[in-house]
Parts: C-alpha cells; sequence; structure tokens
C-alpha cells in the first residue's frame, strides 16, 4: 500500500527515478510473492475438496474423522439387511373345535415361524393346504411348528385336517398384506 503512493506521487528527478525503480522491483517482487502464494492455496484447497489428500499437517484431522463416520453408516447396513427379511412368530392353540388366535397376518417377504401347540385332548393338526404348510398330527399337549415365507399376498384359510375337525370349525385365517 505504501509504495503504491510513492510510485503515484512520483516526481520527476533522476536520482528519485532510481530510488522509485527499486520500489517497482520490490513491489513486482511482493506482487510475484502474492500470487504464488494464492496458487499454491488455492491448489490445496481444490486437491483437499477433491480427494482430501492430507498433504498439509493441519488438514490430516478431517479425514480421520470421515472414515470414522462411514464405518458406522456401514453397520448400520448390514443391520438393516437382517431386518430387511422380518421374521413373524406366531403360536396358535388348538382345542376342540377352534384355533386361538383365529387369525394372524404377516407382510409379503416376511418368514413365518408357526408354533402350532395342541391345548385339546385328541390329536390336532395345522394345515395351510394354498401355501403347502403342514404340520405333523401331534397329541395332546405336544407343540410342532412350520416355518416358511410369506412369499404371496393373500388370504389363506388353515385348518386341522383331522377326521371333520375342519367342519367342527377348526379353521382360522392368514392373511399376507
Ligand atoms: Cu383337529
Amino acid at each position: 500500500m505504501d509504495e503504491e503512493k510513492v510510485e503515484t506521487s512520483e516526481p520527476v528527478k533522476e536520482e528519485v527515478v532510481e530510488k522509485n525503480g527499486n520500489n517497482k522491483m520490490t513491489f513486482f517482487m511482493i506482487v510475484i510473492v502474492i500470487v504464488v502464494v494464492f496458487v499454491i492455496g488455492g491448489y490445496f484447497f481444490i486437491s483437499n475438496q477433491k480427494s482430501s489428500t492430507p498433504t498439509v499437517e493441519s488438514q490430516k484431522n478431517l479425514p480421520q474423522n470421515m472414515t470414522v463416520t462411514p464405518q458406522t453408516s456401514v453397520q448400520n447396513m448390514d443391520e438393516k439387511t437382517v431386518q430387511d427379511g422380518n421374521i413373524k412368530n406366531f403360536t396358535i392353540d388348538g382345542t376342540e373345535f377352534s384355533y386361538t388366535p383365529s387369525t394372524i397376518s404377516a407382510s409379503v417377504g416376511d418368514f413365518v415361524h408357526l408354533v402350532f401347540e395342541n391345548k385339546g385332548t385328541v390329536p390336532h393338526n395345522l394345515s395351510i393346504p394354498d401355501l403347502g404348510v403342514k404340520t405333523k398330527t401331534i397329541e395332546p399337549g405336544k407343540t410342532d411348528f412350520v416355518d416358511f415365507t410369506a412369499s404371496k399376498a393373500g388370504t389363506y384359510s388353515f385348518y386341522c385336517t383331522v377326521d371333520s375337525h375342519k367342519d367342527k370349525g377348526m379353521v382360522g385365517t392368514f392373511i399376507v398384506k
């Protein structure tokens, strides 16, 4: 700034012209230094934005912090993948001649773990013929289970295939939304 003022108030005397020549040189060098600083600074600024290469020591902290955040988000992704196939657990009691509960529902894609308990006094089972699902016929007090995936939406009836238990009311409904 001071050099500029000297430059504008430039006297015509020869001695001062020499001094001004030196001042011009100094001013020129300062301008070059400023330009170089800006170019180098701009280079580091751009390269830091692009790849965040830790060329300057003060910038090393940034990339380290950034690598921590993706690691936690990857863990969240894994948890989500497990939860994507939801597991639906059902326990249905069978007696003469009904199921409790008589209606269960799941979503398409759910993995169904269905436990059937015979709480009656004669053998029973639980069958969902449309889904090809059927428990064993079990004695009173016993349990059996079936595992399957609810792959198709619909309303499916389940019932006991022993004798005429179905006609006597041993029926229920499995809804897949
Ligand atoms: Cu039965």
